[in-house]
């Protein structure tokens, strides 16, 4: 969007708004000045035109982003599938714009500020999500454990697919986390009980008590500097110190250390990627491993020595043998690390997923669950 366009948006904006704004004003104790809310909302990653979130189709011919990923990656996909261009809600009836990053109308408009449920790719609802229904309506991922169930409906757990890959929610799926299995995005193992929505403490329970929804960053706490966090976490000042909080005094990952809940993250993810390498030795006699920087992130690993060097990180070496034990087993570690977040979205639930991948795996692996801890 240029300059001038972005004024006319402006005055359309504050005019829509003003009402909203009188209403919300009775209720907090001043209303932002919009320069204030535009400048935080330029700096975001949202407003990021050159992210490859928004230019990852500019290539194709035609260029334009498929209705499959419109919703998402542009305000054209959004507004189309929230229904505030006029078209059906609930589903996106034509291509993207590239270049189209999230706007101001993306979410204010008044089908937007009218939602109040949200859909995930499970199929379940949640509703009563008021103002963080946006949010969520984008960040619940793209598929759910449900279709990896789907997909390998009545197939042997233990024989190798060849040509499978390896199957994840998508990124960024901050919502699909902090709904645990009332969103029901991850694996959930049959037998297994999961938590459900991350309750934390009432005044940083939803997304936009968290994040400010224009710069994205955690909320300012109005006339202080004090961090968000710092209220209840002594030990927090700044952003540098959300992955030290430790509050649940649990070795989750059985190091004999109870760390923060970030750590205890780590360290079972590096267990189920062991768990998933020795498992496919013995059951496909190919070496797997993982590199989350390289597209598509699952090698061959070439020489078994459980690392994938820059060699065997190449997109000819993927790999390509899953077996659907494996495969769901994979999809519960990308639902955990393709959400950097999720030690504050919801520690349990990525915990619980993750333990039951090992679990499931133990047989033919050898790694056992033996002083892990399920949440
Ligand atoms: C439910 C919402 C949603 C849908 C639908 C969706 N995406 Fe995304 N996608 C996201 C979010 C959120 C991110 C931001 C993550 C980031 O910046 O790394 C993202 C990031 C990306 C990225 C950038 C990754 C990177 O490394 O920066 C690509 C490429 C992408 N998506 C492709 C697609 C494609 C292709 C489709 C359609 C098949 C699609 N997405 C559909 C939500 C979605
Ligand atoms: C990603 C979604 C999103 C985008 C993009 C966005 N907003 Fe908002 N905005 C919200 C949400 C959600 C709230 C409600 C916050 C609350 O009440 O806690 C809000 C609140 C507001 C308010 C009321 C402020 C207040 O303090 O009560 C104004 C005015 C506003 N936005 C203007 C804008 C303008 C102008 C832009 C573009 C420069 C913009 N918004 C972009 C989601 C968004
Ligand atoms: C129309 C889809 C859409 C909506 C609505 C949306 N997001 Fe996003 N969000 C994205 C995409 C796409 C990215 C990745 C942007 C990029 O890579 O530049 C992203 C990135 C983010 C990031 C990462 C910021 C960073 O700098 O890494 C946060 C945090 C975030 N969104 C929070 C929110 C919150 C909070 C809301 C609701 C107020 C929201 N999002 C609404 C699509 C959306
Ligand atoms: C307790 C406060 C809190 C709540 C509630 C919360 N977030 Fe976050 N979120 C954070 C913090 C803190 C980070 C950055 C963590 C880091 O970088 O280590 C973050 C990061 C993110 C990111 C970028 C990185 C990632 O892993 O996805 C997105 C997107 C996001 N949040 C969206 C959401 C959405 C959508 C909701 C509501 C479903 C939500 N958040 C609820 C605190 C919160
Ligand atoms: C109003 C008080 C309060 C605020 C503000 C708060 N927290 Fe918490 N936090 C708690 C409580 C209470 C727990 C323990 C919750 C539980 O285990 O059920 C907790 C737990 C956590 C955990 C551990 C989660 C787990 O499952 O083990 C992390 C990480 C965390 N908080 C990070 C943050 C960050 C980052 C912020 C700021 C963005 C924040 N908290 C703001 C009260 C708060
Ligand atoms: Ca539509
Ligand atoms: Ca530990
Ligand atoms: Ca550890
Ligand atoms: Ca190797």
């Amino acid at each position: 969007m240029n300059q001038r366009n972005f004024i006319v948006v402006l005055v359309l904006i504050a005019a829509a708004l003003a009402g909203w704004m009188f209403y919300t004003s009775q209720q907090a104790v001043q209303a932002e000045p919009i320069q204030e809310i535009s400048t935080k909302y330029w700096n975001s990653s949202h407003a990021d035109a050159e992210s490859e979130a928004f230019i990852h189709w500019n290539e194709d011919d035609p260029a334009e982003i498929p209705v499959f990923c419109a919703r998402c990656h542009s305000t054209s996909g959004f507004t189309d599938f929230i229904g505030a261009d006029g078209s059906e809600a609930g589903k996106v009836d034509a291509p993207g714009k590239i270049n189209d990053p999230i706007s101001c109308t993306a979410c204010h408009s008044d089908a937007a500020h009218a939602l109040d449920s949200v859909s995930f790719p499970s199929g379940n609802e949640v509703s009563g999500t008021g103002k963080n229904s946006v949010c969520m309506s984008c960040h619940g991922g793209l598929s759910a454990g449900t279709g990896v169930a789907k997909a390998n409906e009545g197939k042997d757990l233990d024989v190798p697919m060849e040509g499978s890959s390896m199957q994840g929610p998508h990124y960024f799926h901050a919502a699909a986390v902090h709904q645990g299995t009332d969103a029901g995005v991850g694996y959930e193992y049959e037998g297994k009980t999961y938590v459900g929505a991350f309750k934390h403490a009432n005044t940083v329970d939803s997304c936009v008590s968290c994040h400010d929804p224009h710069s994205l960053h955690t909320q300012d706490i109005p006339e202080s500097d004090a961090s968000l966090c710092s209220t209840c976490h002594s030990n927090v000042s700044g952003w540098a110190d959300y992955r030290s909080v430790s509050m649940s005094k649990v070795d989750y990952d059985g190091d004999g250390t109870v760390e923060p809940v970030f750590d205890e993250i780590e360290g079972m993810k590096a267990i189920l990627i062991e768990a998933l390498g020795k498992y496919s030795i013995a059951v496909t006699g190919t070496g797997f491993g993982v590199n989350f920087d390289a597209y598509p992130y699952a090698f061959i690993d070439t020489n078994q020595d459980g690392t994938i060097d820059e060699s065997e990180g190449i997109f000819p070496n993927q790999y390509n043998t899953f077996t659907p034990r494996m495969q769901r087993a994979a999809f519960n570690l990308m639902f955990a690390v393709k959400e950097p977040a999720a030690y504050v979205h919801n520690a349990d639930y990525v915990l619980q997923l993750m333990y039951d991948a090992i679990e499931d795996l133990s047989e033919l692996s050898g790694v056992t669950t033996a002083g892990l801890t399920r949440p």
